[in-house]
């Protein structure tokens, strides 16, 4: 047993969109949990990472970047962004060294936390030291948060330098979470995630904020779990689009999807997608809440 005293809390990853939040909270809690591509806002939830150990319990939460709601879907994501800050012991606040700096709401909103804050410049993997001496003086000046660290999510750069610091900031408090959970969300929710990923990497321009994923069977079997999901598109033509000429298209997010989903479960997939049109599903309130999204 060990003698420290128990820490917990909750520490929040936000920040712009494709700046590297879901790489981040990957990289700390050393699972795949959140997907992650080029696009930006690729992330639509607020997803936890809980991070175990015998005297600690931390609980990330990825959350979408942030961006100015032009339909009721946005309204959701900021919903899920703004939520996960009230929560916050520690605010994750993820730039990266291409941010440009042109609207300073976010800066605003953070102004007002009463929690530690941690400005992370992400990717400096491609940026010279002097580059990242220009940001932290930027930042020092623009911000002036608790502490600011330079890091590459991507190459683990820095990663444990920061969990020290959070574990050392992190409050005295039993655990949250059943020591043994991974995350809030159900195992439905990383198959329509992993489909979804596989969807924004293999379309281009507007299919990939049309679509939404259902997962509509998970059936687990000894050796096999059988899986059903329902790609949503807004438009008939969207549809078309991605089922692609003979079914090609779909085939292949289908297979990509399985293959990490394979990986994700450590057990063979059967996965059957299906495409329906749902028109204007991202404005559709009541479609919004039977796809997971709430606008408290
Ligand atoms: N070079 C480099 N690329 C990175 C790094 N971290 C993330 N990326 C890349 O940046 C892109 C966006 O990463 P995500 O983790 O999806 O970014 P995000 O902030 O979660 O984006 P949204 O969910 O859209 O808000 C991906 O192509 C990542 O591979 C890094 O440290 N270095
Ligand atoms: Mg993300």
């Amino acid at each position: 047993m060990s003698e420290n005293p128990h820490k917990a809390g909750f520490v929040s990853i936000v920040g712009k969109p494709n700046v590297g939040k879901s790489t981040l909270m990957n990289a700390l809690v050393g699972e795949k949990l959140s997907i992650i591509t080029s696009k930006a806002q690729t992330t639509r939830h607020r997803i936890m990472g809980i991070l175990n150990g015998d005297d600690f319990q931390i609980v990330y939460s990825d959350t979408p970047g942030i961006i100015k709601p032009q339909y009721a879907l946005h309204e959701s994501m900021m919903s899920f962004v703004r939520t996960s800050l009230e929560d916050a012991d520690i605010i994750l606040f993820v730039t990266d060294i291409y941010e440009k700096h042109d609207e300073d709401d976010v800066i605003k909103r953070l102004q007002h936390a009463n929690v530690p804050i941690l400005l992370l410049i992400n990717k400096i993997d491609q940026a010279t030291e002097e580059e990242v001496n220009e940001k932290v003086a930027y930042w020092q000046e623009k911000m002036n948060p608790t502490e600011i660290h330079p890091i590459s999510a991507l190459h683990n750069f820095g990663v444990e330098q920061l969990f020290a610091r959070l574990l050392a900031l992190l409050p005295e408090h039993p655990a949250f979470y059943p020591k043994d959970e991974l995350t809030d969300k159900p195992e439905r929710f990383f198959v329509s995630e992993i489909i979804r990923e596989k969807i924004l990497l293999n379309y281009k321009k507007e299919i990939p904020y049309s679509c939404e994923v259902v997962v509509e069977e998970f059936k687990e079997e000894e050796d096999i779990i059988r899986i059903r999901a329902e790609i949503s598109v807004e438009r008939k033509s969207q549809k078309g689009i991605v089922i692609g000429h003979k079914g090609e298209a779909l085939k292949k997010v289908g297979t990509q999807a399985r293959v990490d989903m394979e990986q994700f479960f450590q057990k063979k997939i059967f996965l059957d997608l299906y495409v329906r049109v749902n028109e204007n599903w991202r404005t559709d309130q009541k479609l919004l809440r039977r796809f997971g999204y709430s606008s408290e």
